[in-house]
């Protein structure tokens, strides 16, 4: 198949899943074509069967807001009419989805029928389709598209709760690479780190607010005022990084962070760590917990969303009560005290990874989806 992909190229969930399918669509034997503003930055090197276009943004004056949704239709139907593509792909909604629609009309009038996938993410969702300034298109663009997917059941139930939703929704769920994520051998790097033998807690995340990452430092603290040897990994960047360091730096726990910005080989930070935090408000999905549950890292994460598909509680890690710190504190201390505990579900969370979640597993889900709506879309016409 020839396949466009439309993601956010820069730091987040919905772009890491976009290009890491491409990547293994490409692998699979497919051409595949990532239409974005700038190159999806975990591509890493372009193979032989994958392109990318730029999206140019034309900054002529009148335009104060650059109209990106148009900017992106064009480039889509460039790219679908050169390239003779056969299904494209848009990640998030907005405006991805709306693009998809309009470029899907316009080669209409040439006779090119293109069918339009979207995938579900989540903020799309749960923020922007809440957006009554964006909740009109946000329906009309879902319910347009030939073939919709979301990442898990809630984000499925929760876009026929809060949209005004007519298409189906296929779950097909988050996917990882287990034999890039992994548990690494890096034993001299974690005698660095933890000297006297101290418990590594680390998040990843784009510090957005809903990631609460202040919440992970009020945590830390709790354990450090309470006398446990720990120290904390904070990987990502994004708003609530300098509140962060500031509460760090106010609780006076900061020798015992570090702040260590976007990282690409997050496997070998992961591989180092005992417990992976995540106190998101709000998570449809959590690859972040996914790729940690990989490399052998029990999760404490917050009983919401779609977390509870992922993390097994009580045997792939612990789930707490929304903003429960002292929840959050004692499950923490619980897998600290408990090694034996703390084995078990690094071995359970690596195994559901393998057994559920594993990318030669859900690529060929999408590669059977496209396959139906291209059909349906040909059935449809002739
Ligand atoms: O919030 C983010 O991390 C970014 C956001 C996105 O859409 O780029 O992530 C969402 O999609 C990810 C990939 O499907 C999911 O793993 C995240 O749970 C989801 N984030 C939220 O729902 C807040």
């Amino acid at each position: 198949m020839k396949i466009g992909i439309t993601c956010y190229p820069v730091y987040g969930g919905s772009g890491v899943v976009a290009t890491e399918l491409g990547k293994a669509l490409a692998l699979r034997g497919h051409s595949v074509h990532f239409i974005a503003y700038s190159i999806p930055f975990r591509l890493g090197h372009i193979q032989e069967n994958i392109f990318f276009h730029e999206v140019e943004v034309n900054a002529y004056p009148l335009f104060e807001y650059p109209p990106y949704t148009l900017n992106l239709t064009s480039k889509l139907v460039d790219v679908v009419k050169h390239e003779e593509l056969d299904i494209l792909h848009m990640h998030y909604a907005i405006p991805h989805a709306t693009s998809g629609d309009l470029a899907k009309r316009i080669l209409a009038d040439s006779g090119i029928h293109i069918p339009i996938v979207t995938t579900l993410h989540g903020t799309d969702i749960t923020i922007v389709g809440r957006d009554p300034s964006f909740a009109p298109v946000v329906n009309y663009s879902i319910n347009q598209s030939d073939g919709v997917t979301a990442v898990s059941e809630f984000l499925k139930e929760e876009t026929l709760s809060i949209c005004d939703i007519t298409a189906d929704i296929e779950v097909i769920p988050n996917f990882i690479d287990t034999t890039r994520f992994r548990p690494l051998m890096k034993d001299h790097f974690k005698q660095a780190i933890c000297p006297n033998g101290e418990t590594l807690l680390v998040h990843v995340s784009n510090f957005r607010p809903v990631k609460r990452t202040t919440d992970v430092v009020e945590i830390f603290n709790r354990l450090v005022q309470e006398g446990y040897g720990v120290k904390l990994f904070l990987v990502g960047d994004g708003p609530d990084r300098a509140p962060a360091e500031h509460l760090a730096r106010e609780l006076g726990v900061i020798d015992d962070v570090r702040f260590l910005g976007k990282q690409e080989p997050v496997e070998e930070l992961l591989s180092i760590a005992d417990i992976f935090l995540m106190p998101s408000g709000s998570e449809t999905f959590g690859l972040a917990a996914l790729e940690a549950m990989a490399c052998g890292v029990p999760v404490v994460a917050s009983d919401i969303g779609g977390l509870p598909e992922l993390v097994i509680d009580g045997e792939t890690g612990l789930l707490c009560p929304l903003g429960d710190i002292d929840a959050f504190t004692e499950k923490t201390r619980l897998l600290i005290e408990d090694e034996e505990l703390r084995l078990k579900m690094s071995q359970a969370g690596r195994q559901r990874a393998v057994d559920t979640f594993e990318t030669n597993m859900i690529v060929p889900l999408y590669e059977a989806y496209y396959e139906r709506v291209m059909e349906s879309v040909a059935t449809g016409i002739l």
